[in-house]
Order: structure tokens, then C-alpha cells, then sequence
């Protein structure tokens, strides 16, 4: 069977040892570290999706999985990293209040990384204070907000006006994503952008800041 097709099945099955051992030999057999994310991890967590929402796997294997997939991601990271050339801006990157999701919002940290970017990975679960702390104290050029439902989402434009009512939106533009986000969602909260994953995010990013 195919590395890769292996890596997403051993995902699938939470067995996150292999999935280490497995992106390894990956990379040992010089697959290239996004091949290796697209292909192999991020395969076997949209397999794992698409069963959780037909209800065939629930949310401990969920859970595994996602443990697995953070241990594939582990061994990537630094290769996906050191594809980047120099420092192309700070992102403070986070997801919102009520809400746990961070596998979507690790992935487009890594491709920013991967392309340069300074990342300041604020967590989950993020209290909007927060943000408009980090953005204070950071001075990064963007902030990228993740929600993964849709009761979170106006989390998103709740910071949107909390940056406004410090008086620091101007000095940062926002991007905002996850699955139930959408293009016209980040216009109606006054977002400067949104991306559907992490690819798109690196592209409008470059775009807003250039
Ligand atoms: Co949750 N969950 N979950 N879950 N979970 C979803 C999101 C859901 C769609 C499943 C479903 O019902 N079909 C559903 C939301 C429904 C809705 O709101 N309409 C749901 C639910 C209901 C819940 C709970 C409420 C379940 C419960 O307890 N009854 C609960 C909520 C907990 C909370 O947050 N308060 C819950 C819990 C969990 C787990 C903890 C079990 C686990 C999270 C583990 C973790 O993240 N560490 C989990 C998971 C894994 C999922 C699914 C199955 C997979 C999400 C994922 O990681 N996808 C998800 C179903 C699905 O999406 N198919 C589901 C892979 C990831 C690579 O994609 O996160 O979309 P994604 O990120 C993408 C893009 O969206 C984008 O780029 C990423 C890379 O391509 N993107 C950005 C994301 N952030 C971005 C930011 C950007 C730009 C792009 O700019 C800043």
C-alpha cells in the first residue's frame, strides 16, 4: 500500500505512533512535508469527518484521531518550517471564545510558518480581551481568527469591535476562517479577509500586508 494512503489509515485508527513513524519514512524517502500533510494527515482527518458527521465514529475516536494527526503534524512541523525563506510578517493566530477546535487553525499556522511568517499561536478557547491584548502587545500585522461553529462565530465580530473600541483596528488587518465561515460572513463582521484553508490563508495574507 502506498506510504502515504498508510499514513492517513493509521490517522484514522489513532495509532499515533505509527503515524509518527510512518511521516518519518516519508520524509526519509524525501516525500515532500506538504505531500506528506495533504495527502497522508489531512486525508485521513477529512476520512474521519465525513464519518463523525454520518455518525460512524464518535467523539472519542474523534479525539484519538486528532491526537494522531498532532503527532503526525509534531514530526512535519519543523520541515514544513524550514521550506520558509525570511521572516514575511507576525500573525497573532487564534480560535475563539467557546470554542475548541485548533487541528484547522494549527494547519494554517504551519503553513505560515512554512512560508515565512512569524506565528503567535494564542490557543483556543480565546477570550476576546485576549486577542485585543495580543494585538496590543504583539504588533502583529495580521490576526487571524478560527471558529469551527457556528455559535462561535459571532465571537469573531464581537473582536472585530472590541479592536475598534481600543482603538487599534487600523493598525491590524483581520483574517477569519473554519469550516462554517464564509467570504460574505467576513464582509458583514468587517473582516479584511478570509481563507478557506491554509494554502488560501498564506495567499491573502501576502495580499493584505503587501
Ligand atoms: Co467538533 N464539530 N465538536 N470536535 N468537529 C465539527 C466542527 C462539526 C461540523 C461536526 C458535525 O457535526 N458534522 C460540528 C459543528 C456543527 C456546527 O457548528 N454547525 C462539531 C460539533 C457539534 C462539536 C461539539 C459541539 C460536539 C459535542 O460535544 N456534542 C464539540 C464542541 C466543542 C467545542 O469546541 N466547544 C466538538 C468537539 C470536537 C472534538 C474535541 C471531539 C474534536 C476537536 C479536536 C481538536 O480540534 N483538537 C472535533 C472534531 C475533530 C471535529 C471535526 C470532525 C473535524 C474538525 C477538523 O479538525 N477538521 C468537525 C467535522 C468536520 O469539519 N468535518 C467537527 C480538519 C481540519 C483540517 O479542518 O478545522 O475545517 P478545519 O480547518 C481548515 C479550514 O476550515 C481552514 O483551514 C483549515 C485547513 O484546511 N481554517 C482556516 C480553519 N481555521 C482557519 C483560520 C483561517 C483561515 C482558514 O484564518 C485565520
Amino acid at each position: 500500500m502506498d506510504l502515504l494512503q498508510k499514513v492517513s489509515e493509521e490517522l484514522q485508527r489513532g495509532n499515533f505512533r505509527e503515524v509518527q513513524k510512518l511521516v518519518q519514512e516519508a520524509l526519509d524517502a524525501r516525500v515532500s512535508p506538504s505531500k506528506i500533510l495533504n495527502e497522508g494527515l489531512v486525508a485521513g482527518m477529512d476520512v474521519v469527518g465525513e464519518k463523525f458527521r454520518k455518525d460512524e465514529l464518535f467523539i472519542p475516536e474523534v479525539l484519538i484521531a486528532a491526537r494522531a494527526m498532532h503527532a503526525g503534524m509534531e514530526i512535519l512541523r519543523p520541515k514544513l518550517v524550514e521550506t520558509g525563506a525570511k521572516l514575511a510578517g507576525k500573525v497573532v493566530l487564534g480560535t475563539v471564545k467557546g470554542d475548541l477546535h485548533d487541528i484547522g487553525k494549527n494547519l494554517v499556522g504551519m503553513f505560515l510558518e512554512g512560508a515565512g511568517f512569524q506565528v503567535i499561536d494564542v490557543g483556543i478557547d480565546v477570550p476576546t480581551e485576549k486577542f485585543v491584548e495580543a494585538v496590543k502587545s504583539h504588533q502583529p500585522n495580521v490576526l487571524g481568527l478560527s471558529a469551527l461553529l457556528t455559535t462561535t462565530m459571532p465571537k469573531m465580530k464581537e473582536i472585530i469591535e472590541s479592536l475598534h473600541k481600543a482603538g487599534i483596528r487600523h493598525s491590524v488587518k483581520v483574517i477569519v476562517g473554519g469550516a462554517p465561515v464564509t467570504e460574505k460572513f467576513a464582509k458583514e463582521i468587517g473582516a479584511d479577509g478570509y481563507a478557506s484553508d491554509g494554502a488560501s490563508a498564506v495567499e491573502k495574507i501576502r495580499q493584505l500586508i503587501e
